[in-house]
């Protein structure tokens, strides 16, 4: 079967990849995830300056999703430039994810990365993890301005990755920017902002940074992930395509998010815990779902929810 897609024009053999942060910081990370099955390979966001990253412990998985508060730790973005044509020799998309500190960083890397010619660049504006900075996403006029100013800079389709809302209000006003600003793809949705895990036995949070504050991921968002997938699909009519990022655990999960409007799927929390395999399990259970429905390609199904 064929899970192949194709995201502004960038044919991906699978509609199958990590997500930003997940396994994707290191050359050595970024290279076997070009020898996995992975439909692409997508960076770590990295920032002007290399970065450690928040103190440890900074990652927390358990049965229902994960928490992390990493901070950012990412070897800057003249490394990450270097090796994007290392990384282009796998024959498969790589996007190149951007995470400035301030406008102006954004910029700054847009036209070196830019230059480096990955596939497709993120523009993530919804880092959670910042100790005093605000999700840039959460302002429309901020992340507006700051869209329109680096769009001319990338000449490679441009993603924007947005956190989730959790207001239909708040959802149209993106989805106007986003159109306002000549985005070719949309990623939904980064982690879920400033959650809490706590370990009762030992009366303390699970992760350092922040007084145990995190960025949510894996199952437990899934219904959010769902969510923001059908409402900037619907609000923008299925003309800017979306890779669906939350909750996808089992290929039934990436069957939803396509039903809800995604041409691919990212996978974070459960690449950390199970591996590069997990590409190859995902794709096996989609397919099974696909057949069994008599449907052959992702296409197939894209947008299709059936609304009661
Ligand atoms: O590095 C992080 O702490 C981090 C980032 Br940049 C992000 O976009 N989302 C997330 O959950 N963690």
């Amino acid at each position: 079967m064929n899970l192949s897609t194709t995201i502004a024009g960038v044919k991906f053999p699978s509609c199958f990849m990590n997500a930003s942060g997940a396994l994707c910081m290191t050359r050595e990370e970024l290279l076997a995830l070009g020898r996995s099955r992975a439909g692409a390979i997508v960076t770590k966001s990295m920032t002007v300056e290399p970065r450690s990253g928040n103190p440890e412990p900074r990652y927390y998985g358990f049965p229902g999703g994960s928490i992390n508060s990493m901070g950012l730790p990412n070897l800057g973005y003249l490394a990450y430039a270097e090796l994007i044509p290392e990384l282009k020799q796998f024959g498969k998309p790589v996007i190149a994810s951007i995470a400035g500190l301030c406008e102006d960083d954004f910029l700054t890397m847009a036209r070196v990365i830019n230059q480096a010619n990955p596939d497709l660049i993120e523009v993530n504006l919804s880092c959670p993890n910042i100790p005093g900075k605000p999700q840039i996403a959460y302002d429309p006029v901020d992340s507006e301005r700051l869209l329109k100013r680096v769009r001319p800079l990338i000449k490679v389709p441009m993603g924007v990755k947005l956190p989730p809302y959790f207001d239909p209000a708040h959802h149209a006003v993106m989805a106007e920017v986003i159109g306002r600003c000549g985005v070719d793809y949309l990623n939904l949705i980064n982690s879920v902002g400033n959650g809490l895990v706590i370990d009762p036995k030992r009366e303390t949070p699970v992760i350092k940074p922040k007084g145990g504050f995190g960025g949510l991921g894996g199952s437990l968002i899934k219904p959010v992930a769902l969510a923001n997938v059908r409402a900037f699909w619907k609000l923008l009519a299925g003309r800017i395509p979306i890779i669906g990022t939350g909750g996808v655990v089992q290929g039934i999960d990436a069957f939803e998010h396509v039903l809800c409007g995604a041409s691919a799927v990212q996978v974070g929390t459960v690449l950390v815990e199970e591996g590069v395999g997990v590409f190859e399990r995902m794709e096996r259970e989609l397919e099974a779902e696909l057949s069994s429905r008599g449907g052959r390609l992702v296409e197939d199904y894209r947008g299709r929810l059936k609304e009661l």
